[in-house]
């Protein structure tokens, strides 16, 4: 794009002219980022004309990701970082007096998910277009992405994120590609010649526009598509009377509401009716956009198994397949035998997890009213699948009602999905596991051919490259830059585990990116940091499941001997955590305020400030992450066994050189496998332990509390006003959790090993090589959690695609 920095200086400096009508003296951060920015997409744009021109000459088959969420955080570095020009426009802006860096914090972060779900869709799209796949996303333009989070007194304050107050560079409204979603209504059946035709009358049309994002493939020039769609209403209702116009407005507000705001719940599903419209919404433009473009081809949807994929993120957008079936059956005209056998041969879905509160279950008085076309639909599959199910298990109706689609009326989601679709998929092999052992076990019975497990992966490209490009340049110069486009030949590093000048320049590395967030953390908290201090850190969303209460009790029960026994000794220990917990979780929200009200005695007592101080930062978000995680020492993946379905900040960590403290749980079980138990802290209960308490019920929190005195002290220091606890019970709800309500997440039951795990961390960053040694072992291990890893499964197993031809891998 730019042969060298004169080029780039003088095509930068036209631009900031033309664009913005200002001299570069002028110029502010924020104008460099836009200018920048809009460059980098119109380059792009050329290759995006192509990519499309190729996928309809060679009638590539097309995959379409639906997802509600797509987490992307910013877009500047990683595409500058794709389209290889991320060293010449560094060296150019220093030598115009400007940091890059800096100019990169001027775009907002694109928060359209909540957690890990949706990062993962995020580097889905990254490795997609990187591989060369014909591989897009579907979703929704959030008006307001996830909330921010500002801690005040402690709690979580939610503020809305309007993130894109100052415009998108990277989004292209693309009016002319709009589509019509219909809601409400009543439906009309109409015979003809012994069949029925059903018409649907007095709907509500709603306009569906989309906006499209490029995703720039890495090193070639292979650009998908992220399609994000946003609700308009439609313009030709007459105004004439004042009842109309009023009427309008109503219409307007409630139809613009649809893509407002993102649902701001992780693991856990809100049956509002208003989300109920966001899927359909997404699902029935995506489709109805994907089935135009499969037009241009001319072929019987006989064929559209073979040139179309659609893949659903969780059930979230399960109304694919009932929209798809409307489509077929009452506007293509086909029956409903082939009609089905064409849907359930095009969809593939992927369940994320187990835990029952987050499974989707739509009241039928809802949605029959919303849909009622794609009710009947449902209703149809139900009595269908319900009737195979009878001949097949003949008088076993528990078996039956516990199948079934649509029972107590509800419509079960995860059933449909499964029941709708060629391939359901696990994220991590434990979870693959739990489901067709357990939570899904009766559907494995009856289709073991659909299960499969396809562990999930993180891009290298923004987790190690970009977020880490100190780390990445020393790989390339020990083993040059192949593990790049293959990520599984950063192996070759176990080879310089031992190697003392390596260790030594991996160990500066982490040191200098932990002098980077020591920064960071004196900017935003005013507190000074050891950087030779171990930096502990748990981030992601809070949940009773991921046990950040574990650890906060655990770096009490640090500050209690500190505070008791002059001899303890430790190696500095720095704690940070970054959290997002639901607005309406208020058991999250207690232990946020619990962690900075530990945070705020521990870091004002002069007496262990040299060897203990936490950290909760507040807004954990993309670009947060890439900040943290390249300059933590120790990762905290502690869930519950048998809870997380896979994690993937586990991933991130691990390839950044973390040593993990872990249990058994989702894709740790393969970390541990890859790295060996050796280089990771396992620690606590097993999954199948986990099960057999349950089902024995002979868990008995308070029997711990008596034997260990540790746990008894800090377990009474919740409640008992003193060394944390500023107001008489002001914990009260978390320790009736542990203690009167069975500590649901085994808390105490694992602390003893925690702490073991601790202790046993303590001692072995004692010896610098020795866990130099590890922490590059991580690294060099980490390679098969690239997400390129996980797209080539998806690809083949699943999609049935292969890279277009003429990619090139550069
Ligand atoms: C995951 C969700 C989720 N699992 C409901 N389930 C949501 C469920 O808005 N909702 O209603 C939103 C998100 N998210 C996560 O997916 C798992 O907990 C992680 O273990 C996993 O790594 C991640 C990606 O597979």
């Amino acid at each position: 794009m730019f042969d060298n920095k004169e080029t780039f200086k003088s095509i930068f400096q036209r631009n900031l002219v033309s664009k913005l009508g200002k001299p570069l003296e002028e110029a502010t951060q924020g104008d460099v980022y836009h200018v920048l920015g809009s460059m980098i997409r119109e380059y792009a744009g050329q290759d995006w004309a192509a990519s499309n021109q190729g996928f309809k000459q060679r009638q590539d088959k097309q995959v379409y990701y639906f997802s509600l969420e797509f987490l992307i955080g910013r877009l500047l570095g990683n595409n500058l970082l794709n389209v290889n020009e991320l060293e010449i426009v560094r060296d150019s802006l220093a030598e115009l007096g400007f940091s890059l860096e800096e100019v990169e914090e001027q775009e907002a972060d694109a928060g359209l998910g909540n957690g890990g779900l949706g990062r993962l869709a995020a580097c889905f799209l990254d490795s997609l277009a990187s591989l060369g796949y014909a591989g897009h996303g579907c979703g929704i333009r959030y008006k307001y992405g996830l909330f921010e989070q500002k801690i005040i007194n402690g709690n979580q304050v939610e503020l809305p994120d309007n993130w894109l107050d100052k415009g998108n560079e990277w989004e292209v409204r693309r009016p002319d590609k709009k589509v019509e979603v219909q809601f409400w209504g009543r439906v009309e059946a109409h015979e003809q010649d012994g069949h029925y035709q059903f018409v649907t009358k007095d709907a509500e049309a709603v306009v569906a526009v989309p906006y499209d994002v490029p995703v720039i493939g890495y090193g070639q020039p292979h650009v998908n598509t992220l399609r994000l769609w946003s609700a308009e209403p439609k313009r030709e209702t007459s105004l004439d009377t004042p009842s109309n116009y009023y009427g309008y407005l109503d219409y307007s507000r409630s139809v613009e509401s649809i893509s407002e705001f993102l649902y701001p719940d992780d693991s856990q599903y809100e049956g509002k009716l208003l989300r109920l419209k966001q899927q359909y919404f997404m699902c029935s433009a995506g489709v109805q956009s994907a089935l135009r473009t499969f037009n241009k081809l001319e072929l019987s949807y006989d064929r559209l198994p073979d040139k179309v994929a659609f893949h659903i993120n969780d059930t979230h957008p399960t109304l694919v397949i009932p929209e798809l079936m409307r489509i077929l059956i009452d506007v293509k005209g086909y029956g409903w035998d082939e009609a089905w056998d064409i849907t359930t041969r095009t969809v593939s879905y992927t369940n994320h997890t187990t835990l029952s509160e987050a499974l989707e279950k739509w009241p039928v008085a809802m949605i029959s009213k919303l849909l009622p076309r794609i009710y009947m639909i449902i209703e149809e599959i139900n009595k269908r699948f319900c009737g195979m199910l009878l001949e097949l298990y003949p008088g076993d109706q528990d078996r039956i009602q516990h199948m079934a689609i649509v029972a107590n009326d509800q419509v079960r989601m995860a059933h449909l999905a499964i029941v709708g679709s060629h391939s359901v998929n696990g994220v991590a092999a434990l979870h693959t596991e739990i489901l067709k052992e357990r939570e899904m076990a009766p559907f494995y019975a009856l289709y073991p051919e659909r299960f499969n497990n396809k562990t999930n992966g993180i891009t290298h490209r923004r987790w190690l490259m970009h977020a880490n490009p100190k780390l990445s340049n020393l790989i390339t110069d020990t083993i040059g830059s192949e593990w790049i486009t293959e990520p599984g030949r950063l192996n070759e590093l176990v080879d310089v585990a031992n190697d003392a000048s390596f260790q030594q320049q991996f160990h500066s590395i982490k040191r200098d990116n932990k002098e980077r967030l020591a920064a960071y953390i004196l900017d935003h908290t005013g507190k000074a940091v050891n950087p030779d201090s171990i930096f502990d850190v748990q981030v992601k969303r809070l949940h009773g499941y991921k046990r950040q209460l574990l650890n906060i009790l655990h770096v009490m029960h640090l500050y209690n001997r500190l505070k008791s026994d002059a001899s303890f000794d430790i190696v500095p220990r720095t704690f940070i955590f970054g959290a997002k917990a639901a607005p309406s979780y208020y058991f999250a929200k207690k232990i946020i305020k619990l962690i900075n009200t530990v945070a705020d005695t521990i870091n004002r007592d002069a007496a262990v400030k040299d060897r203990l101080q936490v950290f909760f930062l507040e807004n954990y978000s993309v670009s947060l992450a890439e900040k943290i995680i390249p300059a933590a020492d120790v990762s905290e993946q502690i869930s519950t066994a048998g809870k997380e379905a896979s994690g993937t900040g586990n991933m991130k960590f691990m390839m950044n050189g973390a040593l993990t403290i872990g249990t058994m749980d989702g894709a740790n079980v393969e970390m541990a496998e890859q790295v060996g138990q050796d280089n990771m802290f396992i620690f606590g209960l097993s999954a199948d332990e986990v099960l057999e308490y349950y089902r024995s019920g002979s868990y008995l929190p308070n029997e711990i509390v008596q034997q260990d005195e540790r746990i008894r002290e800090v377990v009474e220091q919740l409640v008992h006003p003193g060394v944390f606890c500023e107001r008489d019970g002001e914990f009260w709800d978390i320790y009736d959790s542990l203690l009167a309500h069975g500590d649901e997440y085994f808390v105490l039951r694992d602390f003893a090993a925690y702490a073991d795990a601790h202790a046993a961390i303590d001692s072995a960053y004692r010896d610098v090589s020795g866990w130099t040694r590890k922490a590059v072992l991580n690294t060099a291990q980490s390679g098969i959690f690239s997400s390129d890893r996980t797209i080539s499964e998806y690809a083949t197993d699943i999609w049935g695609i292969h890279p277009v031809s003429g990619y090139w891998k550069g």
